[in-house]
């Protein structure tokens, strides 16, 4: 007997549901199932919040369905050690960081630094603009700071992974210590594959943009497909193949970087 998902408007069972906790180590969390926050300063938002420090994750992530006439006009981050960065999944939204207005369509991006808020507005007429969302405390070091940067992965340079001739790697974000971290799109070709199980400090929280993959998470191979969120944690064995027929597995994911560990 199924019931409709007031998420997804289908009909589903109880019984497929793929999400999966290991509290510090690894999750997947599958569209169906997602909930709705409510949080100060968002409008007409649907919001879901992924990865907290409650799940083990040194950030925060969260997906944002805008509805029309959705916004944040009060201002997202602003505080004096928050980082922020939006990405535009689908539709397009009206920013606005200092005083400057950006308009982000399909594949745009945000970063304001610490003390820098962003205003979000979506900008879809009747139809809905989808954001995935990213907050973090920031690191300093002497000598060197971040600054805004907007731009479209459309515009940026597409670099063979490690080399591989099948799995494509942008990088959102500047290079340089000014930066405690970077987004990075991934894109493996069907039937590529990571070089090597990666087992790192680093922590992730990505979103599956396209195609479907097996992803080795703490050496356990887990189907994913488009829509999901995985969070991996400090030292989470990963690597992923992609098996789509046709679609290549694309992903968005958080990394922190250039900092010594406290
Ligand atoms: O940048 C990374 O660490 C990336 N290759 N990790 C991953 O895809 N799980
Ligand atoms: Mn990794």
């Amino acid at each position: 007997m199924g019931y409709i998902n007031h998420n997804t408007g289908y009909i589903k069972d109880l019984l497929s549901n793929r999400s999966i906790i290991k509290r510090g180590n690894y999750a997947l969390i599958e569209p169906d199932g997602l909930v709705k926050n409510t949080l100060p300063g968002f409008e007409r938002c649907e919001i879901t919040i992924l990865a907290t420090p409650k799940l083990g994750a040194t950030f925060v992530d969260y997906l944002i369905n805008m509805l029309e006439g959705g916004k944040n006009l009060a201002g997202f981050g602003g505080d004096a050690h928050i980082e922020t960065f939006v990405y535009v999944i689908d539709g397009n939204i009206t920013a606005n960081a200092e005083g400057q207005d950006y308009r982000l369509e399909s594949g745009g991006y945000l970063y304001c630094p610490p003390g820098v808020s962003m205003t979000l507005e979506n900008a879809n007429g009747s139809r809905n603009s989808r954001l995935f969302l990213y907050k973090k405390r920031y690191t300093p070091v002497t000598g060197f700071q971040p600054h805004v940067v907007c731009n479209n992965v459309h515009q940026l340079e597409k670099i063979h992974y490690e080399g591989m001739s099948d799995v494509i790697v942008q990088d959102l974000l500047p290079a340089n210590l000014g930066f405690d971290m970077n987004i990075h799109i991934l894109t493996f070709a069907p039937g590529a594959c990571h070089g090597y199980v990666e087992t790192h400090v680093q922590e992730h929280g990505a979103l599956i943009l396209s195609g479907e993959g097996m992803y080795n998470l703490d050496n356990h191979w887990i189907p994913v497909k488009k829509n999901d969120y995985i969070f991996m944690g400090a030292y989470c064995p990963q690597a992923c193949y992609a098996v789509g027929r046709d679609e290549p597995l694309s992903y968005i994911y958080s990394k922190d970087c250039n900092r010594d560990v406290e």
